[in-house]
């Protein structure tokens, strides 16, 4: 036999190395490239301005991020007319500085509105007409403002109410109804790129909130509106059951022809912390990335802060808390590992 054939031969009868799978990621920006998702989180801005080992971190685990607070009204105009840009800005320039993907939260939510606008509505010194005029002009101005620098805008939060009723915020009870298709033409037509989106909580397992959402849907897509996305904020606590048909209901929203996106996970527990505790939350995290991997219309996944450093937790549920992937000293939990070993 020739030399070549000899070799060939040798070659094809060698044994294949067994296949070892993809490698561990290195950290979370390392899995979402694997994975061809985006991962996120949301932005202290104090703490990204005043923390060197937060920052640090942000910037390394991460390719996706919301600011927490600075795009919310009452930060961005906090008197009529004048609008304070400082902290919002940061957020962006440190995402574009990263390479990292920035969600905008949000446009019409009934919280965290500015005293002047919410006390106007209910003196009367503001109408209905001139309210219209304001929620536009406050869409179009920050929805430009950012411009082909934010990939998704949650233009309505939490816009139904746990019983499926919708929500009698100020923008229902004085605009009616049709502010939320309002709401997203004025956002389409501010920057025609941006995915537009409805973010919502306990989306993942309502009923009453699930059906009225994908009937708010399919009526604005009726009626051509531009609406590309569904938000589940994904707040979850261990002393309640895991969503277990959350992958089912992104499912049902990517049906109808929707992006998906987990855009606020956390993962609280009653305090004191236990190894226990840890692992039950280390799993509630993974099968959250589980159910997203599921689906192919979900690619970002976002976690509201990454570090109980900076929790809204322990501040709104008394004796809860421990809700991040690193604890205060930015040291990462099982629920980080957890996700790292996340295999589609
Ligand atoms: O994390 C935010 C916290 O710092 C604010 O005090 C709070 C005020 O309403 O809003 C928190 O973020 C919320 C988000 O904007 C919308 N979904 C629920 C989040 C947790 O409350």
């Amino acid at each position: 036999m020739k030399p070549l054939i000899i070799a060939l031969a040798l070659i094809l009868a060698a044994p294949l190395p067994a296949y070892a799978g993809p490698r561990t990621p290195r950290d979370l920006r390392d899995l979402a490239h694997q994975q061809g998702i985006r991962i996120g989180t949301a932005v202290d801005v104090a703490a990204l301005r005043g923390e060197a080992d937060y920052r640090d971190r942000l910037n390394r685990e991460f390719n996706h991020v919301t600011a927490e607070n600075a795009m919310k009204w009452e930060s961005v105009e906090p008197e009529r007319g004048v609008y304070t840009w400082a902290d919002a800005d940061a957020v962006v320039h440190n995402a574009q500085r990263n390479r990292q993907r920035v969600r905008g939260h949000t446009l019409v939510w009934h919280n965290q509105l500015p005293a002047w606008l919410t006390s106007g509505v209910a003196d009367g010194t503001i109408g209905a007409d001139e309210l219209r005029e304001i929620l536009r002009d406050h869409i179009t101005t920050q929805v430009r403002r950012y411009k082909g620098k934010i990939r998704a805008w949650d233009v309505v939060n939490e816009v139904v109410e746990e019983d499926g009723s919708m929500r009698q915020s100020i923008w229902l009870t004085h605009l009616g109804p049709g502010y939320i298709a309002d709401a997203f033409r004025w956002a389409h037509r501010a920057d025609p790129h941006a995915k537009l989106y409805v973010n919502d909580f306990n989306l993942e397992w309502n009923a009453p909130k699930i059906e009225t959402t994908l009937s708010l849907v399919k009526d604005l897509q009726a009626r051509g509106v531009p609406i590309d996305g569904i938000g589940f904020q994904g707040h979850l606590g261990i002393q309640y059951d895991y969503p277990g048909d959350w992958a089912n209901v992104m499912r049902r929203f990517a049906d109808l022809g929707l992006e998906v996106a987990i855009t606020e996970l956390d993962v609280r527990m009653v305090m004191p912390v236990t190894e226990e505790k840890l692992a039950t939350q280390a799993d509630y995290y993974r099968r959250a990335l589980t159910d997203c991997l599921s689906v192919e219309a979900c690619q970002e996944l976002t976690v509201w802060g990454f570090t109980d450093r900076h929790s809204w937790v322990p501040g709104w549920f008394a004796g809860e808390g421990s809700a991040c992937l690193l604890d205060e000293n930015l040291t990462p939990k099982p629920a980080y590992r957890a996700l790292l070993g996340v295999r589609a």
